[in-house]
């Protein structure tokens, strides 16, 4: 009777092997969605390892934002092909992904905002993304619950909309990949800490580990809040910054809003979830630091903007609030790719505040990279040498709550 009650276990445990012919390092959606996509591909002696539990990064500590409304033509056409496979993952994995395309708006409470919108919208359409500026009269009936008066404190002026952004259950994405690269003979082996890469002749040649070392040929760095001391294994320095991030979630309320709400002037995001709690962010804190805490200044300045768009939530109590670490780079996009000078170390880091989205098509392409030795193309722009080159991809003015 007792067994009726069991729940199955989503990952199974390993002995760890001294040898896997891939080491990914980092339990997040990357690290997971890599090894499920080189598991497709019939690579599966893999290994995931990760210093805590599965999901405990930055993958279980975002607010679950998917959209691909960036503005440079490199962002849009990559994140594009993330919100594309999240379309259909919760089929392919066979895990209810609760995704709900809602629709995403950015608004803009200054004419100089309307006109990065504009860029941004018209960047979109050209690369097939719908996006488009909206005026008052229609966000009011998109978002009825939202102070649209014009004596408002930050009065709405217009807004980007973006009808296939919305929100995921992001721990949901993490198991489905977990569990499915599980299937396929993928190793899991959280509370597992790396301490050491070994190199031979410029080459790849081990990972020294808390529960032993392994000999590899590849290595993918897939963390974040410790992507640089990853790569500091290796010798490389990466042009990242770290910056905690907060969030926090209220109550639950009965569904009143089914908009995803970005305001980078009042740094606040807002959305609800299918079970009716508001998930709130806000911008980095500007101080680097590693520290998962959640602060009181966060949460005031949270609650203020929250409440300078919706008034009515004032009487809302919040349950909870957290921290994650986001890794940011000069150009705020990632860093993908191989690293000139060490053979079989290959990244995939610099997420920022903007990983959790591009979980997929990242995994997906790093897969395809060790498969085939070849960079593809959608991730070249994101190579570590862009710094040098002066190749920047400007996604700043994108970056919903980062300034
Ligand atoms: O890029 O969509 C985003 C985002 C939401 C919260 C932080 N970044």
């Amino acid at each position: 009777m007792l067994q009726l009650f069991r729940i199955q276990r989503l990952w199974r445990t390993h002995a760890l092997k001294d040898t896997y012919d891939v080491v990914i390092i980092g339990a997040g959606v990357h690290g997971l969605a890599t090894a499920y996509y080189l598991a497709k591909h019939g690579i599966t002696n893999v290994a995931v390892v990760d210093r805590w539990y599965v999901g405990s990064g930055a993958s279980g500590r975002n607010t679950a934002i998917i959209r691909s409304n960036y503005r440079t033509p490199e962002g849009v056409a990559f994140y594009d092909e993330s919100v594309k496979i999240y379309e259909h993952l919760g089929e392919e994995l066979n895990y209810n992904l609760l995704f709900s395309q809602q629709g995403h708006m950015t608004l803009a409470h200054t004419d100089a905002a309307i006109n990065g919108l504009r860029v941004r919208a018209e960047n979109n359409v050209l690369l097939g993304v719908n996006s488009r500026v909206i005026w008052p009269d229609e966000i009011a009936r998109l978002v009825p619950a939202m102070d649209m008066s014009a004596n408002a404190r930050y009065p709405i002026l217009a807004a980007l909309y973006h009808p296939p952004g919305g929100i995921i259950r992001h721990d949901a994405v993490v198991w489905g990949y977990a569990a499915a690269a599980d299937r396929m003979g993928v190793h899991i082996h959280p509370l597992t800490e790396v301490q050491g890469i070994g190199r031979s002749n410029g080459q790849v040649i081990s990972v020294k580990t808390t529960r032993g070392e392994i000999k590899t040929g590849a290595v993918v760095n897939a963390t974040a809040g410790w992507c640089s001391t990853i790569a500091k294994m290796v010798g490389v320095d990466l042009p990242v910054v770290t910056h905690p991030l907060q969030a926090l979630v209220t109550e639950p309320l009965k569904p009143f809003l089914d908009k995803v709400i970005v305001s980078a002037t009042l740094h606040v995001y807002v959305s609800q979830t299918d079970r009716g709690e508001l998930v709130i962010g806000e911008e980095i804190n500007p101080y680097s630091s590693y520290s998962n805490r959640s602060t009181l200044p966060f949460l005031e300045h949270a609650a203020e903007h929250t409440l300078a768009l919706f008034p009515c939530l004032k009487q809302v109590r919040v349950l909870r609030q957290w921290a994650g670490l986001c890794d940011m780079t000069p150009d705020y996009s990632p860093i993908m790719g191989e690293v000139e000078g060490v053979k079989g170390f290959i990244l995939d880091v610099g997420w920022g505040t903007y990983g959790f989205k591009a979980g997929p098509i990242s995994g997906k392409m790093i897969a395809e990279l060790i498969v085939t030795g070849k960079t593809p193309d959608l991730i070249r722009p994101f190579r570590l040498s862009r710094f040098r080159e002066d190749a920047l991809v400007g996604e700043k003015a994108a970056a919903a709550v980062s300034h």
